[in-house]
């Protein structure tokens, strides 16, 4: 039978809702833990059989549909002489240390790759962090809240925060294109912070970066997933994205925009705070949102954001089961 993640991508017709959780793989998990452990954050994402087995474990547990090649948005920016520090419940600390290299490393790429050769048998989705959602770390020298200092550099320099977008989407498909030609069988644009933007800005930071960004991946055949939050009252910016899909959180009806724009491919959407307090309401708000998407076939279901740190690990994984059971 044919995999049900690949045929959401392809809009085939198929039963059953295709699954897989953002940080799917990450602190929430009993054997994630037990890697860091061992190894920092920095060590597993410049190790391609590091990041390659904890996705593969993760997607394997949970017996979700695809996994994720366990990195972060972040380390792509070395190629630009960023040092990229990860501080406990913190986030990425970028610094810009040494000079850009001729030389491109993707080791996103790597990952994919030594992915593909060790575990055929299940879809793998690359990723890479959207150049507003980069360059909100790299101003802010870390995470920037509500983009506070993003949006100040916007509003006081236009020409030059422009300027950063473009370099960093330059880098941004350089390590896509490393990732397609590595196999990758999606790839997903983590755009977390796009939604703090107003309107006229998020459409600006589409056009520039995020649209750029899918003619590359659209030349091969691999599809496109845009990832953002807070962005419901913007569908129409990000539909000119040209992305096959986007994700969306949970402050809109998927079936509502499904309804109201028609062909786009959807993924999403339950709240993380949800499964992370209550399995018994997760499992039936998930059963809602994959009841009413049913007949969509380019659905994926999936969290509006990341697996709270919180959350049992049982309790994703009965989400699964129960989600596969009655849908
Ligand atoms: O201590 C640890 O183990 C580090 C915690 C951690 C983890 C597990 C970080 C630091 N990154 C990751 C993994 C990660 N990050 C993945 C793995 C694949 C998966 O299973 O989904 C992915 C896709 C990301 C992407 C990422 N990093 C995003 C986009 C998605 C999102 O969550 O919004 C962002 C914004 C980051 C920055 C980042 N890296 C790490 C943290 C804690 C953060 C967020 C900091 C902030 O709040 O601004």
């Amino acid at each position: 039978m044919e995999n049900l993640f690949l045929s959401a991508l392809k809009g085939d017709d198929h039963k059953g809702a295709p699954m897989w959780f953002m940080r799917q793989a990450g602190r929430y998990m009993n054997s994630y833990r037990e890697v860091r452990k061992e190894y920092t954050m920095e060590q597993i994402c410049h190790s391609p059989e590091l990041s390659s087995r904890i996705a593969y474990d993760a997607a394997r547990y949970l017996q979700t549909d695809a996994a994720i090649i366990f990195s972060d948005i972040m380390i792509p920016l070395e190629n630009l002489g960023y040092n990229v520090k990860y501080v406990e419940n913190t986030g990425p600390i970028p610094e810009k240390t040494g000079s850009t290299t001729d030389q491109f490393v993707s080791y996103s790429g790597m990952a994919v790759r030594n992915f593909k050769a060790n575990y055929p048998d299940i879809p793998v989705i690359g990723f890479v962090g959207g150049p507003l959602t980069l360059a909100s770390y790299i101003i802010a020298s870390g995470p920037d809240g509500e983009l506070k200092k993003t949006k100040e550099a916007l509003i006081r320099d236009e020409d030059k925060t422009i300027e950063l977008l473009g370099e960093l989407t330059d880098v941004v498909i350089k390590d896509v294109k490393a990732q397609i030609s590595s196999g990758a069988d999606a790839i997903q644009i983590f755009d977390s912070w796009l939604g703090f933007l107003d309107h006229n800005y998020a459409e600006l930071a589409v056009k520039k970066t995020t649209r750029k960004i899918v003619d590359a991946i659209s030349k091969s055949k691999v599809k496109s997933i845009y990832f953002s939050t807070g962005t419901s009252g913007m569908v129409d910016a990000l539909i000119r994205s040209g992305a096959d899909f986007l994700s969306l959180d949970w402050r809109c009806s998927l079936k509502e925009v499904s309804e109201t724009f028609g062909s786009i491919g959807l993924q999403g959407n339950l709240d993380p705070s949800v499964l992370a307090l209550s399995p018994e309401k997760a499992v039936e708000k998930g059963i809602q949102i994959a009841r009413e998407m049913r007949d969509v076939n380019k659905f994926i279901f999936n969290l509006g954001h990341g697996i709270l740190p919180e959350t049992k690990q049982e309790n994703v994984k009965m989400l699964v089961r129960k989600i596969r059971d009655v849908v």
